[in-house]
């Protein structure tokens, strides 16, 4: 198959020139610099985007503090909601054009680009609008002494909690992004979003959809640059209230440090890890090798729930891997314009080379690499899908977060031995275990040190269900009721009367 023609609006798209987006307006703002956007399936330049500064983060933030204040103040619970639901409606209706600049500028597989960053980010979207008008507080009997006849009452609001700065990654520039601006929205907060600098530019074309979708101007705002350029200056805003932000370990610490020493503002961090997926001793080889090529090797890897290490009966680690390699060979590795392909390229050239440097520090280490280990020739950023046996559970691939298509594989002889391997780990953002015997899954999910445990699945998630880490992956949680305490303030009101 090859691949699919691009919409004429695409490449308008592209060729316009781009900068942020602030109170309802596309604006190249005040600096000279700008930054390319590269294809990585190319490694060719297809569209440059002005470099932020101090003046277009606090136009942003004033604009989103008028707006919070102003019309969103104004908006009612329902019709929030229903904005957040024309928005879905404008994502789907303008499906093929967002998810063909996505796949251009990350080089995500365009069916992947359809269903997750499009088809999924409406579903996140119409999940929020529900909540808007579902945001209760309780009441309480107060226990206070009535000395002439006087009663009281107590109950709890919870009031938004004002501008919300969302700091997105790369790899999922739209979804992301909307788990952030549904919350937000849905909440009553507004929000200025600051993209990846590797994929600014289909958010910019979100939040046109989002005017025509009737949000009012101002309660979505996008500033564009580096994190390093405008990243301190976001948080240190006087109107950000909370940082929402996604991305590593080592930019969420800085992030979550900084939101503190700024007047304690309130963070969601949703960072990375290093998350291990265990097959029990029942499972066939077949469905180990299909539970590993889920779990781990979806979108080269670069998902943050994604699996990375993998623990294997002794007794099937040779047929494991066998059958491993010959499914990464036979996976069709190409370009993401292309229906029928199963890898793209690695999403930057920063993150190419740091997963270049993996497989040698693999290789430096003693590890063997059981297929793959290299880049593949010919222009973008393409790297073979790779299987490394680890020596031991110390080895750097078995700690470190590649965030590529690289699973490491360990083999283990019991159930103690395994569960204590599974939580050696900094990290807890998710886990797996996939086998057929669900009371022993059970009994063992509840010793597992993860945000989020998968029976006999991994990677998936969904609008209802809680999402986030435990230990150094994270703070706070996305998504279910949860996301609720992070974008409300708790005010409790006594009366007498
Ligand atoms: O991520 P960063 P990068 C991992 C992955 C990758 C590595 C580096 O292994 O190779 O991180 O990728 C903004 N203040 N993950 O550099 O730094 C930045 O501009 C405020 C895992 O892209 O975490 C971007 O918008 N913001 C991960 C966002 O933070 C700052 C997803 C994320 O960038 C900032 C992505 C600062 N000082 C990468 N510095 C996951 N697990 O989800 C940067 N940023």
């Amino acid at each position: 198959m090859s691949e699919i023609n691009l919409l004429e609006s695409v490449t308008a798209f592209l060729q316009r020139s781009h900068g942020h987006y602030i109170n309802g307006v596309s604006i190249l703002g005040q600096e000279n610099e700008t930054f390319s956007i590269i294809n990585p399936a190319s490694g060719e330049m297809i569209a440059t985007v002005n470099q932020g500064g101090e003046a277009e983060v606090d136009q942003a933030m004033q604009a989103a503090s008028a707006a919070f204040h102003g019309a969103w103040a104004q908006t009612s619970p329902i019709e929030r909601g229903n904005c957040l639901n024309r928005l879905a409606d404008l994502l789907l209706k303008n499906s093929e054009e967002l998810a063909q600049l996505e796949s251009l500028c990350s080089g995500k597989p365009i069916q992947l680009s359809r269903m997750l960053e499009v088809g999924a980010s409406a579903d996140y979207l119409r999940y929020f609008s529900g909540w808007s008008s579902k945001i209760t507080g309780e009441t309480f009997n107060v226990s206070l002494p009535s000395l002439k006849g006087e009663k009281y009452s107590a109950f709890t609001r919870r009031e938004p909690i004002g501008v919300v700065v969302g700091i997105i990654p790369w790899n999922f520039s739209i979804m992301i992004a909307i788990w952030k601006l549904g919350a937000a929205l849905a909440s009553g907060c507004t929000i200025v979003l600051k993209p990846s600098e590797y994929t600014p530019l289909t958010i910019l074309r979100v939040a046109e959809l989002a005017k025509e979708a009737g949000i009012p101007d101002g309660v979505i705002n996008i500033v564009n640059g580096s994190g390093a350029r405008i990243g301190s200056s976001l948080i240190s805003h006087p109107q950000c209230a909370k940082v929402t932000f996604t991305g590593s370990v080592a930019t969420g610490m800085i992030v979550g440090k900084s939101a503190l020493e700024q007047g304690l503002k309130r963070t969601t961090l949703e960072l990375g890890g290093k998350n291990a997926a265990a097959f029990l001793p029942d499972m066939p080889v077949e469905k180990i090798v299909d539970g590993i090529l889920e779990a781990g090797y979806v979108y080269q890897g670069q998902i943050c729930a994604a699996a990375e290490r993998f623990y294997i009966p002794s007794v099937h680690m040779d047929a494991v891997l066998t059958l491993l390699s010959e499914r990464l060979s036979a996976m069709k590795i190409g370009s993401p314009l292309d229906e029928s392909t199963e890898m793209g390229p690695l999403a930057n050239k920063a993150h190419y080379d740091k997963i270049l440097s993996m497989f040698e520090k693999a290789r430096k280490e003693g590890c063997e690499i059981v297929y793959g280990g290299y880049a593949l020739e010919g222009p973008g950023f393409f790297v073979a899908p790779t299987i490394v046996k680890a020596n031991s559970a110390e080895d750097t691939l078995m700690n470190e977060e590649t965030f590529g298509p690289i699973g490491t594989f360990l083999s283990y002889e019991d159930e103690e031995e395994l569960i204590s391997m599974m939580n050696a780990t900094p990290f807890g953002l998710s886990a797996s275990l996939w086998t057929n015997d669900m009371s022993k899954a059970m009994r063992m999910t509840s010793r597992i040190e993860a945000g989020f445990v998968w029976i006999n699945m991994h990677t998936f998630l969904d609008p209802a269900v809680p999402f986030g880490g435990w230990k150094s992956s994270g703070i706070g949680r996305e998504f279910g009721s949860a996301f609720i305490e992070h974008y409300t303030e708790l005010k409790s009101v006594m009366v007498r009367y």
